[in-house]
């Protein structure tokens, strides 16, 4: 059974989407896509999310439900990004322990390969400036941030089949042109996670896969459509143990598995978020002002449109058992 909520549209000015947020200095900063009505063809690469900017918001007050919510302006642009050709997806973006925010976002290169680019600023709302060139050996897409206050590092999280590309790789390395999958019967193909090394510019090792196992112990299958990783990674602390949160992408889930270090593995918990109106779905969860938030977006706005996608947040409840109290996606 699924909790029906009460839900709040938090941007409908604009079409925006894949909110990454986090607490600065005691203050609530959304980083979302920008959605806008590009005549790119609608199709299983993703192509009509043709995004070329990113706005920072920022809640202007306590209460996510009611205080107002300010559009920051520009803080990237694809034209300042040297090495970047098209589609800016979900970023994210964490204070680093210089004091600096650094910004993590995949763009397809030149050649047309997603690709994570960092990008600087002084401000949490930007404006960032992009280094020349993505992170040596980074693929795929949606990278979520964790700053682990067990040992102080940064743990990216990511990955996304389909458009996302993450099935052209094994052991990091690019195998085919993303046309192939594993049979029916192997385990489905992870997201990955690794630490970021000490200047957050680069990685500091080698990308590993983030193993979710069913209840008896053994990974979820490629068929499993229900319950396998697909995109939109999300990793919080509840407790001291980690819940890593996705997209079951085709089948519009948000789903999590809990573990106990950030590499895992996780065994696969349940339901987050109950199907949305419009395809993708995508969300974090951050704790503020006492609290447990979902934010998340839907198509509800523009009717069902796929590229047109609103913001939306929802407070998120735990069980006394840790778990998290399933909520309706399609409640409006
Ligand atoms: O916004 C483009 C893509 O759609 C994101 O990267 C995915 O997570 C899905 O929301």
């Amino acid at each position: 059974m699924a909790d029906k909520v009460k839900k709040r549209y938090l941007f409908p000015e604009d079409f925006m989407a894949d909110p990454s947020v986090h607490v600065f200095d005691g203050k609530l900063y959304i980083y979302p896509s920008h959605d806008w009505e590009s005549a790119a063809p609608d199709d299983d690469f993703g192509s009509e999310y043709d995004m070329k900017d990113y706005h920072v918001l920022s809640l202007e007050g306590p209460d996510p439900m009611t205080s107002p919510v300010k559009d920051n302006g520009v803080a990237l642009d694809i034209k300042d990004v040297p090495w970047a050709r098209r589609q800016l997806w979900d970023n994210e973006v964490v204070k680093g322990r210089d004091g600096k925010y650094y910004m993590y976002f995949p763009a397809k290169d030149k050649t047309d390969i997603f690709r994570c680019g960092v990008a600087v600023s002084d401000s949490p709302t930007g404006p960032f400036k992009a280094m020349p060139d993505p992170i040596r050996g980074s693929y795929s897409i949606d990278y979520a941030i964790l700053h682990d206050d067990a040992d102080d590092e940064y743990y990216m999280y990511f990955g996304g089949i389909w458009g996302g590309q993450l099935q052209r790789y094994e052991d990091n390395l690019a195998k085919d042109n993303g046309t192939s999958y594993p049979a029916d019967g192997q385990p489905a193909i992870p997201a990955r996670v690794v630490k970021l090394a000490k200047d957050m510019l680069q990685f500091a090792e080698e990308p590993k896969p983030v193993v979710i196992l069913d209840e008896d112990g053994t990974p979820i299958k490629v068929e499993d459509n229900e319950r396998r990783f697909f995109e939109a990674s999300w990793m919080h602390k509840y407790n001291g143990k980690y819940y890593f949160s996705y997209s079951t992408g085709d089948t519009h889930k948000l789903c999590y598995a809990i573990g106990d270090n950030p590499y895992g593995p996780f065994t696969y918990k349940g339901v987050i978020l109950t199907p949305v109106f419009g395809w993708t779905t995508h969300h974090c969860i951050v704790e503020y002002n006492g609290k447990w938030w979902l934010f998340h977006h839907d198509s509800g706005i523009s009717k069902g449109i796929n590229r047109l996608r609103s913001l939306k947040v929802c407070e998120l409840k735990y069980n006394p058992d840790g778990t998290i109290r399933t909520i309706e996606g399609m409640d409006e």
